[in-house]
């Protein structure tokens, strides 16, 4: 058994030898960033693994959300999820927009789709729901209340790298999908992301938002960012790449082994994946409920106690913190299966190289 840290996550890199040539090519054309052709080569790669149209790189998770609220063209207030990583609404109140939260579903802790229906107002212009832990939303659902109330639909979907249902990647639903390439994730380029649209215009929208709104040398329509991926992230996407089936092999592994060995312990409920699902464990989340032995902060702490640092992804709720608890959306009795989930939600580690040994260790201090 070891006995060094265990983190929550540990992220997966290519050999060194097979970046260095890659590396030489960008050190011989000095063509470092602005879409050059590692940029071209991970785009069209990228859209032929996922199985999308439209894919633009991104400098990050959070600039690919707010570079597609920018693109969509939004106003007033926006439906989302109290229940995410703090990005999703940032990103919002950083396009000056103010969001509305509404609950999330046990099930799978995405946004209830009778909870937005609810929720709409005449201010409203769009639904950022998040497929969180990189399960599926009821898209199908969400699509039909965009539709019918004219609203835009966007999915940030950070945690859903290469997810399938029905053999279907998850990324061409609504009008923008935004992905996050960041250490932490199933597919990491360090720092990286990417914004699928699902149109033409959508894209050229995109590319021209990451882009300072630049559309050629003498011509700036748009007010834009700087949210280009750099060709050494691009380089790097391209081996990543390559390797994502076997990552995604190792995490499902150590998933299946979890649920297995975790399956007799009273209170303690891994969150499903959904039947059709190819999921890409990207998480392995828990509830720990009333049934468990201690609270969730009392686990949390015992296992920080033996060196492993699991993760409350998601607490604080958003809603709680300071600059949006005052939005009326963000009371309490608003949000109750999320504001209890938060309270309950502990991940716990899981990456591709997860040794069993270290698994032990983990399910060792759950059974106390
Ligand atoms: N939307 C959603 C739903 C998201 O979850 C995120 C990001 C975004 C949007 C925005 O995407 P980005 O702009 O980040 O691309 C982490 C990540 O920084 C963040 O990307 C992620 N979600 C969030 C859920 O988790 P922290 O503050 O918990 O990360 P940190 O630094 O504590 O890392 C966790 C553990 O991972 C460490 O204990 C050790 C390990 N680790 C981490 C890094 C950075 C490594 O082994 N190597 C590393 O380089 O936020």
């Amino acid at each position: 058994m070891t006995n060094g840290p265990i983190y929550v996550t540990r992220p997966s890199l290519p050999p060194l030898e097979a970046l260095l040539p890659l590396l030489e090519r960008i050190w011989d054309s000095r063509i470092l960033t602005n879409q050059g052709p590692f940029h071209q080569q991970l785009e069209t790669a990228l859209a032929a693994f996922l199985g999308v149209e439209h894919v633009s790189l991104m400098a990050n998770g959070m600039l690919a959300l707010e570079a597609a609220i920018d693109a969509a063209g939004l106003t007033g207030e926006i439906i989302t999820t109290p229940y995410s990583f703090v990005a999703t609404t940032h990103a919002v109140r950083r396009s000056r927009l103010e969001p509305v939260f509404v609950d999330v579903r046990r099930s799978d802790l995405n946004i209830d789709p009778d909870a937005v229906e609810a929720a709409i107002t005449d201010r409203t212009s769009a639904i950022v729901a998040v497929h969180c832990y990189g399960n599926p939303c009821d898209t199908n659902r969400l699509q039909d209340i965009a539709a019918r109330h004219g609203l835009k639909l966007i999915f940030d979907a950070a945690h859903a790298f290469g997810v399938r249902r029905d053999g279907r990647s998850i990324l061409g639903e609504g009008d923008f999908s935004t992905l996050s390439f960041h250490a932490t994730k199933a597919f990491n380029t360090f720092e990286g992301g990417a914004v699928v649209a699902g149109s033409s215009a959508g894209k050229a929208a995109i590319d021209s938002a990451r882009n300072f709104g630049i559309a050629d040398e003498v011509s700036i329509p748009a007010v834009g960012s700087n949210a280009k991926m750099s060709e050494f992230n691009a380089a790097l996407g391209l081996l990543q790449l390559e390797r994502f089936e076997t990552e995604r092999e190792g995490r499902r592994r150590a998933d299946e082994r979890y649920r297995r060995l975790l399956s007799d312990i009273a209170g303690i409920e891994p969150l499903a994946i959904p039947p059709g699902v190819e999921a890409n464990f990207s998480y392995f989340p828990v509830l720990v409920t009333e049934d468990y032995r201690c609270s969730r902060d009392e686990l949390y702490n015992a296992l920080k106690a033996d060196g492993i640092y699991a993760r409350r992804y998601f607490y604080p709720l958003l809603a709680t913190l300071p600059m949006y608890r005052d939005l009326p959306s963000a009371n309490p009795a608003n949000l109750p299966m999320a504001t209890r989930s938060a309270e309950q939600i502990l991940c716990l580690p899981l990456y591709a190289d997860l040794g069993p040994d270290d698994q032990d260790r983990v399910i060792a201090v759950l059974r106390g």
